[in-house]
């Protein structure tokens, strides 16, 4: 049941549910809590992004307080309020990894095996490339529906970007470079650049335009000093897809197996040669701070141990790994390697490796993916990859919910929690579809 009262024109607001979970490191849980936020008229939204040329973190809608909602009620009488009774309130999700463009995939693509997938995109790529605008809003209602506020965009060709600009969820925007003919790197570069510069001008509070570099097998690596180059200009995050399947990490070892096969038959690339050793693509990313390599699958211990020095983030997309390479991330204890605490994200990939952008759904697939695993950790660790791990990756303020942090917030009716210990557990297997989806201090659901 919603209470609802009090509906003067105000711009603090008070939402409350039956169970808050914060998402902090210590995966706290207020019964009975809430959250006081500012909720800006659009002009102000607008007028306040306008304000400063930088359009940072400071701009937009704030979390004011977090506690009891009885309390909240009472610090802050003339805020509008919401409460519900049988619902959890968390920071909206963060699915940071999709692809927009590809949303028009069903059936088109082979799994089962990285080689045979990349053979088959290759060959149907103009396909599924074609007439995406519907699928493309379709994956951005997914996203809404599910509760995610934030998403890491890879976008191949631009094709999304006036959608993702214009779908009120926060974005960071990663135009990607792919492209290994030396002869043509000019050319490639001029496209990139002129990609980027589109999705500059949609910077706002809510988007902010950002560098991918697709991967090491498909990327010249004078190429990639020049968009890393952009990334640094930009101070903008940076992801790579980076050792995904066992043929990558072949490759890159020894310039043998299936990329050898791809860049001689395929390609017609006489006597090819891997642009980089391991050791060589990841330092590139040393200095730079929001870095995000995507899969990892392949990884080695001291591989990740770099990885983690630097501070990168891991994003996760499991059934994008059982689909295409038969496996999930590894070592998943506290994220990484064994020993190491690496910051784990989750994404969904795009519906070129998935059969749906459901970020719940891909929680459910990640709890079954690892039986070894002890319950109740998982699922707060799941939860963590879905909320604060992922906007830390995107530098982004949200995804936790505290003071000064972004007002992004979800609402899941679910049955009352009854089982404490088990919060995050209960949520993963029962939330289907948000109630209230809050992003930058605006209802979008
Ligand atoms: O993450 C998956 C698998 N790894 C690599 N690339 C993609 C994935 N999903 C979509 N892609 C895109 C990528 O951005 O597929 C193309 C690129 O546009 C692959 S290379 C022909
Ligand atoms: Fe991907």
């Amino acid at each position: 049941m919603v209470r609802n009262q009090n509906t003067s024109q105000n711009t603090q607001k008070i939402i409350g549910a039956n169970r808050v979970f914060v998402c902090d490191e210590a995966f706290s849980v207020i019964k009975n809590g809430g959250v006081v936020y500012e909720s800006m008229p659009k002009e102000q939204m607008a007028q306040r992004a306008g304000d400063s040329m930088d359009f940072t973190e400071s701009n937009g809608s704030k979390i004011l307080a977090v506690g009891e909602y009885e309390n909240l009620v009472r610090a802050y009488p003339h805020a509008n309020r919401e409460f519900y009774d049988d619902g959890v309130l968390l920071p909206s999700l963060v699915n940071a990894h999709i692809h927009f463009e590809f949303s028009n995939n069903t059936t088109s693509f082979m799994y089962g095996d990285f080689g045979r997938w990349l053979d088959s995109v290759i060959a149907k790529r103009d396909d599924v490339l074609s007439n995406i605008t519907k699928s493309v809003q379709e994956a951005i209602a997914t996203q809404l529906v599910n509760g995610v506020g934030l998403v890491g965009a890879i976008s191949s060709y631009g094709y999304d970007l006036e959608a993702l600009s214009n779908s009120g969820l926060r974005v960071v925007y990663f135009s990607e470079a792919m492209g290994s003919n030396p002869s043509v790197i000019d050319a490639l570069f001029g496209d990139f650049k002129t990609r980027l510069e589109q999705s500059e001008a949609h910077k706002s509070a809510i988007f902010t335009p950002a560098v991918a570099l697709h991967s090491p097998y498909s990327l010249h690596n004078i190429y990639a000093k020049y968009v890393l180059q952009e990334a640094k200009k930009l101070k903008a995050p940076v992801s790579a897809h980076f050792l995904e399947s066992a043929h990558e990490r072949e490759w890159l070892l020894s310039g043998s197996g299936y990329f050898y096969d791809f860049f001689a038959k395929t390609f017609a690339v006489p006597n090819p040669k891997p642009f980089y050793s391991i050791e060589g693509f990841l330092e590139q990313f040393i200095g730079l701070e929001n870095v995000l390599l995507t899969h990892c699958l392949f990884a080695s211990e001291s591989e990740l141990q770099t990885m983690f020095q630097n501070s990168h983030t891991i994003v996760t997309c499991p059934r994008s790994n059982r689909l295409l390479n038969n496996t999930y991330l590894p070592h998943l204890q506290m994220g990484g390697a064994k020993n190491l605490m690496l910051n784990i994200a989750l994404g969904t990939d795009g519906k070129s490796s998935n059969a749906d952008v459901s970020l719940l759904e891909e929680m459910r697939a990640m709890l079954f993916a690892y039986p070894h695993t002890d319950l109740s950790t998982l699922a707060q660790q799941i939860l963590q990859s879905a909320t604060h791990n992922g906007a830390r990756a995107l530098g982004v303020k949200s995804g936790i919910l505290q003071k000064d942090y972004n007002a992004d917030m979800a609402v899941f009716k679910i049955p009352k929690i009854t089982q404490s210990a088990q919060e995050a557990l209960q949520f993963i297997l029962h939330a289907k579809k948000a109630t209230r989806l809050i992003i930058n201090g605006k209802k979008l659901v």
